[in-house]
């Protein structure tokens, strides 16, 4: 049980004696400090990127001191840690949010200005670490940013990219990659510990131990050291600060001084590239498999060494292995890092000297899992022969674990052989392959979804026979959240001022619960003509971005509507555009007196396609052709606007959210399993389109139905609009079908690139409906234009949304699985020095 620390705070150091002051004389001395010391520049000698670096050593410092008093002060009450495993961390920026979270925004932005330098250009210096591709990664970022903000004891751990998420190049209208070389200045938010460091075994051999039967000696030449890099999480307003310790290989010790003297240089330095090889990228694959050998082995290291640094930390408290369940939870952030789980049981058997039930039921209660996806292209699987080469341990670990799991299964259903097969964590396919998701559930004590309908399908799809086996308890739901400290309060200060205003203070950057009282200033006509103001705001910072990313001119007084999310053929970015296609004809069709009563659009898209996904690129292709063909349409000017933002990343979406009137999440139904950016969309006061499908639908639940524009098809009738799509071709409606022969009339460029687009609709069985749900989309857009119209009644529901949008603040999800999974406390830091 973990201990409450009330009754023990006298027996702790109080730091508010060794608190770094706060005032502004110290605080310049620290910057003028580390622009010299560790910077080797002075006052009279800087450029912003140096008064970003100082400033933001500076703020590290302060943050580094709590990191310390944090991580004593757990582990001398004992505190239950909670581990979030994730080979993705989507971080973004972490200067402004540092300076809010220790109220120290002003201050710095003084000491800036008597150096000549605005706070704001400082920030615009920091680069993003993008070491995430998109959903996945962002939500382990909002969640250790709501583990440190409501005192939970708890870590990230991850992987430290030399080379993040690919920087996205548009040129001639198509997606170029080019690397992300983030770490090319100094990175001021992260700490190299060269201590902590763990070997990892790969390939080898195994000797087994005559007198344990499940005890193995691994035997192998290829070892490289694991070696941390620690990342502070500020808490805002709070002394906790968490952390996500991200591992890179050590590389100086397997420089092979033989070789080099021989005059083998290329030899001298063999093992070092293939050690740095392994932190050098982050797969850019979102919601799909690539297994790829280097990626096995890269989860590989990322598992062997956290499972190990976990295992040393317990070990420090002196207390017994079966007590590992009481102070640890591990949550692994969909399957990339299910390695843990035979590798938790290798160390426990082969190293502890543990028996087999004794190390499964501490693995077991310790583990707990969660699933972001149905896409069956994103399902895990590694071939037998892969992992019993590079892990030959583990695949016989492997092997046990589902020995005895199919025995049991065996014992419940006897000779249900079909049952065997279907449940089993290895398929039968040639060769044969390692289920992770399957191997993940059985490992884990719990199971989640990440949206209610979601949760609801995995139970009734891949769980199924699970269910069935293990019970309806183990699997649960932990709808999605996003930081209100990024995602508000940071990104769209205007609108913050007005929320802290009603609140009071700002104390509902902590508890979104107080936005509540927003809903009493919908008949305040002069709040509601502030509340538009700072929209309108937004949007004029959003069009000068849109302006120096892309050279395009838009007004801001036009209703913007946005889609930005990675780009998918199940999220539907085709049909968007097919939808502008249509608008652009049917503007074309009017008389310019006609032309002058519509209401004018602009239509912003941005996102990533995954390098080697061709339809998705040929989607950006199309986006472009049609943008430069409407921009430069003198007949169209301001009615029609199409942008491209190039190189989405966090920080442009945290110009682009706070700027949306309206914002597309419209997945064919059942395919996303929850989105996270339509909940930050109408947290910033913006209206969603979308279809009944993932987070959406529980926010319109919480919303009211009136506040949100659904459309399409329903998950229950997917199946069978695509069974009948197999066996008969698609009867698009007249919108489509217009869409269509305009393409396919040259009118964006050479109608032959397109084609395949058109044909997955016409030819390929129309898999994500398209032509089902095209007509509704098409009203829907209607229904959004005439509302847009009417001012006073769109600024109420854009209040009324906000306002009860609290259940979607990433900090209700942190409790939920705090109580229901991990069984861990708040323990807020005591010896206060804020
Ligand atoms: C994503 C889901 O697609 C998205 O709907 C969800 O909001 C997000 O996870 C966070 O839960 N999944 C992935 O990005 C992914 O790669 C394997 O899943």
């Amino acid at each position: 049980q973990p201990k409450t620390p009330s009754k023990e705070d006298g027996e702790f150091r109080d730091y508010s004696h060794s608190e770094i002051a706060r005032d502004a004389a110290t605080i310049k001395n620290s910057v003028v400090m580390h622009l010299a010391a560790t910077f080797l520049r002075t006052p009279s000698n800087i450029d912003s990127a140096h008064a970003y670096l100082a400033s933001a050593f500076s703020v590290r410092d302060r943050l580094l001191q709590r990191w310390n008093l944090t991580n004593e002060y757990h582990d001398k009450i004992g505190a239950k840690r909670v581990y979030y495993m994730s080979l993705e961390f989507l971080i973004g920026r972490t200067f402004d949010n540092a300076l809010l979270a220790l109220q120290l925004r002003d201050e710095y932005a003084n000491v800036l200005g008597d150096v000549g330098f605005r706070l704001e250009d400082a920030i615009d210096e920091e680069r993003d670490a993008a070491l995430g591709n998109g959903g996945l990664g962002r939500l382990a970022a909002c969640y250790v940013d709501s583990m440190a903000c409501s005192n939970y004891p708890g870590w990230g751990y991850g992987l430290r990219y030399k080379y993040g998420m690919f920087q996205q190049q548009i040129i001639n209208g198509y997606q170029v990659e080019a690397p992300d070389c983030w770490l090319d200045s100094p990175n001021p938010w992260e700490l190299p510990r060269p201590d902590i460091a763990y070997p990892v075994k790969f390939y080898g051999h195994l000797v087994r131990d005559p007198e344990h039967e499940h005890r193995y000696k691994w035997e192998s030449d290829v070892v490289y050291d694991a070696m941390a890099f620690d990342v502070p999480v500020p808490g805002y307003g709070t002394n906790n600060v968490g952390n996500i310790r991200l591992w890179s290989c050590k590389t100086n010790t397997l420089f092979d001084l033989n070789k080099f003297n021989a005059g083998d240089y290329q030899g001298a330095t063999g093992g070092q590239v293939a050690a740095q090889i392994l932190t050098d990228v982050l797969y850019p694959n979102d919601n799909t498999n690539e297994g790829k050998e280097l990626r096995l082995r890269q989860e590989y290291l990322f598992c062997s060494a956290t499972m190990q640094d976990i295992l040393a930390r317990f070990k420090k408290s002196g207390k017994p292995l079966s007590e590992l369940p009481d102070m640890a939870a591990i949550q692994l952030n969909d399957t990339h890092p299910t390695l843990g789980i035979p590798e938790m049981m290798r160390l426990l058997l082969d190293e502890e000297g543990l028996k087999w039930d004794e190390a499964w039921d501490i693995t077991t209660r310790t583990f707990a899992f969660t699933n972001h996806t149905v896409l069956p292209e994103a399902m895990e699987k590694w071939p037998v022969p892969m992992l019993d080469k590079i892990l030959p341990r583990h695949m016989g670990i492997i092997y046990d674990i589902n020995l005895y799991f199919l025995q049991s299964v065996e014992k419940k259903f006897p000779g249900d052989r079909e049952l065997l097969r279907s449940i089993s964590v290895i398929e039968e396919s040639n060769p044969q392959q390692v289920r992770m998701a399957y191997l993940a559930c059985v490992g884990s004590h719990k199971v989640n979804g990440v949206a209610a309908i979601h949760s609801d399908i995995i139970k009734q799809t891949i769980f199924k026979d699970f269910v069935r086996v293990q019970g309806a308890d183990k699997f649960i739901n932990k709808t999605n959240g996003v930081s209100p400290r990024r995602w508000v309060n940071e990104c769209n200060p205007d609108m913050s001022e007005l929320i802290t205003e009603v609140v009071g203070d700002r104390s509902w950057v902590n508890d979104l619960s107080k936005i509540k009282v927003l809903e009493e200033k919908v008949d305040d006509k002069d709040f509601c003509k502030r509340w538009w103001d700072a929209k309108q705001k937004n949007k004029g910072r959003l069009a000068e971005y849109i302006l120096s990313t892309t050279g395009i001119k838009v007004s801001p007084n036009a209703l913007f509507d946005v889609q930005v999310k990675r780009i998918h053929e199940y999220k539907r970015q085709l049909m968007n555009i097919l939808g502008v296609v249509y608008r652009y004809h049917r503007l074309k069709q009017m008389t310019q007196e006609e032309r002058d009563k519509e209401l004018h659009r602009v239509v912003i898209f941005a996102g990533k396609a995954a390098a080697g996904y061709w339809v998705a690129k040929q989607v950006i292709k199309l986006i472009n052709s049609v943008a430069e063909v409407v921009n430069s349409d003198e007949e169209i000017g301001d009615v029609l606007k199409v942008v491209f933002i190039p190189d989405y990343s966090v920080t442009a979406a945290e110009y682009i959210i706070p700027a949306s009137d309206i914002s597309q999440h419209i997945s064919t139904a059942g395919t996303e399993a929850s989105g996270t950016s339509n909940m930050k969309f109408v947290l910033n006061g913006g209206i969603i389109l979308g279809t009944v499908d993932g987070a959406n639908i529980e926010i319109g639940e919480e919303i009211g139905e009136e506040q949100i524009f659904f459309f399409g098809c329903l998950a229950h009738e997917v199946e069978d609009f695509r069974h009948y799509l197999r066996f008969h071709q698609p009867k698009p409606d007249t919108a489509l079908q217009t869409a269509f022969d305009m393409i396919q009339r040259n009118t964006f460029g050479d109608a032959h690139i397109f084609q395949p687009l058109i044909d997955a609709v016409m030819r390929g069985g129309d898999v994500y409906l398209l032509s089902v749900d095209f007509p509704s989309y098409i009203e829907a857009h209607k229904a959004v234009e005439a509302a847009y119209r009417q001012r006073d009644e769109w600024v109420t529901k854009s209040i009324l949304s906000v306002s009860r949008m609290a259940k979607f603040s990433s900090d209700r999800a942190i409790q939920e699985y705090a109580e229901e999974i991990w069984n861990a406390e708040p323990v807020p830091v005591r010896g206060s020095i804020i």
